[in-house]
């Protein structure tokens, strides 16, 4: 159920599923609070997948840029802070991976809808990038680019189903990724959609 990609790249099958009920019921909470929505690029277009954020700060896009910021723009106040099944799950993955004492502050929630893809891209707007990324996806299943240092490089494939948690440090932090478009699909407990929450330390 353990499965190194690469070097600090490790991929922790089925993990978050005994957690599965407090992880949607902290979902439900933090969503009525701050909806998920479709945020708008640098260059003006709308994001395919449905965005929202908890914990001390939240990634956000729009005309002026990519950042992390301490207030939704969409109600003026915090984001709902991070629940502590979300924190519980990100720091027990971590330190299965081998990054014992990882304190995320963000937690990003990406939505797909079918047909939903996100392009080739790296993570750097987090100042600390010695921090691991700990993502974990729920719902139908994905298949997931992992690239190499430049966006030209070959990328691997590699399918994630409902439950894996996959723990980004090391030398992969910086790779390329991104996710295929997704297959019409239905899924007890989302149904059409994936859900994919990733926690950082983005300060
Ligand atoms: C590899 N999300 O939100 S999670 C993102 O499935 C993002 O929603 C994807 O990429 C998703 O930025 C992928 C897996 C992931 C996250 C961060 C990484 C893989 C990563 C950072 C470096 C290398
Ligand atoms: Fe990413």
């Amino acid at each position: 159920w353990r499965e190194e990609l690469d070097a600090g790249a490790v991929v922790l099958r089925r993990f978050a599923l005994p957690r599965q009920a407090e992880l949607f019921a902290a979902l439900e909470r933090i969503t009525s609070q701050a909806p998920l929505r479709h945020m708008v690029t640098p260059g003006g277009f709308r994001m395919s997948v449905a965005m929202s954020n908890c914990g001390a700060c939240g990634w956000l896009s729009d005309r002026s840029g990519y950042r992390y910021d301490a207030l939704d723009p969409h109600s003026g106040k915090p984001w709902p802070p991070m629940p502590q099944a979300f924190l519980q799950l990100a720091q027990d993955a971590a330190a299965a991976a081998g990054f014992a004492g990882f304190a995320p502050d963000a937690c990003l929630i990406n939505r797909y809808e079918p047909g939903t893809r996100l392009s080739l891209h790296q993570d750097k707007d987090e100042c600390d990038l010695s921090a691991p990324i700990v993502s974990v996806s729920l719902g139908v299943p994905a298949t997931f680019l992992f690239g190499g240092g430049q966006r030209a490089d070959k990328c691997r494939r590699v399918p994630l189903a409902h439950g894996d948690v996959v723990v980004w440090g090391g030398l992969a932090r910086l790779r390329y990724h991104g996710v295929l478009p997704i297959k019409a699909a239905q899924h007890p407990a989302t149904g059409s959609h994936r859900i994919n929450l990733t926690f950082r330390k983005a300060r």
